[in-house]
């Protein structure tokens, strides 16, 4: 933050618009109504231990209203917060089957679509490890003036407008990309707003964390244990050492990648042929950050940013983080993934 002055997220936004005549400032004002939604899961995922104290789910809290799960609770409100949006043509969630497509006049007339993950990591809840929720923003493809449609949802990340997460972690935390930059943005709880303490991020292009399910190595392919021995093999060399770190929420496990470099993978395995993560809410919108940082991230045989989607809920293998590591990766794992 320079100079000791605040500059909030919004005010931030409303200055990169600026820039761009032709901005319509429409893009601005969903990224305001993501942070909000972000400011209400907050609320709720700090009382998180409390949900015994408070009601446990399906329980009737004192005003009379149902005790949900969070990650339920968090879908809700980003699914009602970009209904009231004027921005927002429907939405697609982790959480949800099928797309919703908000069929009033202002919603029908909005040019964007959001998909997101609303509560990522969600099962590192009850041991009060960092979750995060994920976004992503497309420009519609389908005829403005009607409800959007599946085709809408169904873009390759390179389409992406914007993307970013909020992490609920020891402070509550912002990211977004556009094509330009990346800022990050801390929650001041005093003045209940977003502020900017993470101008332009860059990941650097080397690293030193690896982070994996390493208790998944007895389902890898040969590659991926090549990679890995030679990951362990390197930490006997003082001069460059690797270390492990995973938390097993991807928003964490990224943020940390973000800031200080390393790689982040979720392989093809023997049980998963296609990776566990899903294209369109996690690797995607994760992917266009990090390019945007500067980094790369690819299925092991191609940008993740150039998969077309067929499916909403697909699931790709990913290696995603500094360029250096992950290129490094790529020799071990291309041609031998024979899972993939
Ligand atoms: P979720 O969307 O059901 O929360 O699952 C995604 C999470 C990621 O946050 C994390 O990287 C991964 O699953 C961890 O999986 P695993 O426990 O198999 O290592
Ligand atoms: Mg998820």
């Amino acid at each position: 933050m320079s100079q000791g002055k605040l500059i909030t997220m919004d005010e931030f936004t409303i200055q990169e618009t600026r820039k761009f005549p032709q901005a319509t400032g429409e893009l601005s004002a969903l990224l305001r109504d993501l942070g909000l939604a972000g400011k209400i899961i907050n609320k709720q995922v700090r009382k998180a231990g409390l949900v015994d104290i408070l009601g446990k789910q399906g329980a009737t809290n004192i005003q009379g209203e149902e005790q949900m799960k969070l990650d339920v609770y968090a879908n809700e409100t980003l699914i009602n917060i970009l209904k009231n949006s004027t921005e927002c043509a429907g939405i697609a969630s982790e959480e949800n089957d099928i797309h919703v497509s908000y069929e009033d006049t202002f919603s029908a007339n909005s040019k964007y679509v959001v998909l997101f993950d609303p509560l990522d990591g969600s099962s590192n809840i009850d041991v009060n490890a960092p979750i995060g929720t994920i976004f992503a923003i497309y420009r519609r493809v389908s005829e403005l003036g009607k409800p959007c449609t599946e085709a809408d949802f169904l873009q390759a990340g390179n389409r992406l407008m914007a993307a970013g997460y909020i992490i609920y972690g020891s402070s509550t935390m912002m990211v977004y990309a556009t094509k330009v930059s990346v800022n990050g943005f801390t929650l001041e709880p005093s003045i209940g707003e977003f502020c900017l303490s993470h101008p332009n991020i860059r990941i650097p292009e080397n690293g030193k964390i690896y982070s994996i399910n390493q208790g998944n190595t007895i389902k890898y392919s040969e590659g991926m244990l090549s990679y890995l021995n030679f990951c362990m093999e390197n930490n006997k060399e003082e001069s460059r050492p690797y270390s492990h770190r995973y938390i097993g929420s991807m928003v964490a496990d990224l943020h940390r990648t973000l800031i200080k470099g390393g790689i982040f993978i979720y392989p093809a395995d023997k049980s998963s042929p296609k990776g566990k993560l899903r294209l369109q809410y996690e690797c995607n919108p994760m992917t266009f950050i990090v390019e945007a940082a500067g980094g790369k991230g690819t299925t092991g045989y191609c940008n993740i940013l150039d998969v077309t989607p067929t499916e909403l809920h697909q699931r790709v293998p990913i290696f995603i983080g500094s360029k250096n590591m992950v290129n490094k990766v790529l020799e071990f794992v291309k041609e031998k993934e024979a899972v993939a």
